[in-house]
């Protein structure tokens, strides 16, 4: 992968409350699914959190994820004392995890279509549960084998203040809003910005039983 020019990597001036201009490779579908579609997709994230409940799983340092992580697909991204990585089986139930449902597969697939990667053929989803205080530490998504292949993130639920930054953890990071029924792409210069969640917004979603903020992340992992 091409190392980031200075200009890839520089944001424009940010305003407050303003989304800044976003880099080369990130794209974001701001209400790319309408109300309807969201409360329908939320019936479907349901079933596959009755089939695999999220869990906070420990993290390298020994301490837990703030926010609560299931998967569905072929392989699901999973954190333990051990390190991250992707593994065929639910650690937390010893069994499969659910597979895709078609609504998920059908979301990626409208937005795909019109984005500079159509082929994108995601075999993992992972699935955060943001509750009040619940955020993301900066980090990469560098457990996936092919760094050509984008991060596919749908937000349903409450409003976030999603961040990202440079390539090295110590670059400047800028905080952006991501609401539900935005779809974000991060691809091409900006696969590997770090990235995180600041904080959500409770009470935010218009979807008014969703409790806090579900991201659907979908990776191509094998
Ligand atoms: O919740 C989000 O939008 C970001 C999630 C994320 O960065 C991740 O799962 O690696």
């Amino acid at each position: 992968m091409k190392p980031m020019t200075p200009a890839q990597l520089a944001f424009p001036a940010f305003e407050p409350g303003l989304p800044p201009a976003l880099p080369e490779g990130l794209v974001l579908r701001r209400g790319f699914l309408d109300l309807p579609e969201q409360k329908s997709l939320w019936i479907t994230l349901q079933e596959v959190l009755k089939a695999a409940p999220g869990v906070q799983t420990r993290t390298k340092g020994g301490g837990y994820t703030s926010a609560a992580m299931t998967n569905c697909g072929k392989v699901g991204w999973w954190s333990d004392a051990k390190g991250y990585r992707y593994t065929p089986t639910n650690p937390a139930s010893g069994g499969p995890w659910p597979p895709f449902p078609n609504a998920f597969l059908e979301v990626v697939q409208r937005v795909m279509a019109e984005s500079p990667w159509p082929g994108f053929a995601p075999d993992a989803c992972l699935i955060n549960h943001y509750v009040k205080g619940a955020k993301m530490g900066l980090h990469q998504d560098k457990d996936e084998a092919d760094f050509s292949q984008p991060i596919v993130t749908v937000s349903l639920g409450d409003t976030a203040d999603f961040l990202i930054g440079g390539a090295a953890r110590g670059d400047k990071a800028v905080p952006f809003k991501v609401q539900s029924g935005d779809v974000l792409l991060m691809g091409g210069a900006s696969r590997m910005r770090f990235h995180g969640i600041r904080k959500i917004y409770p009470g935010t979603s218009p979807v008014s039983d969703i409790g806090g903020r579900y991201s659907l992340t979908f990776r191509k992992a094998l």
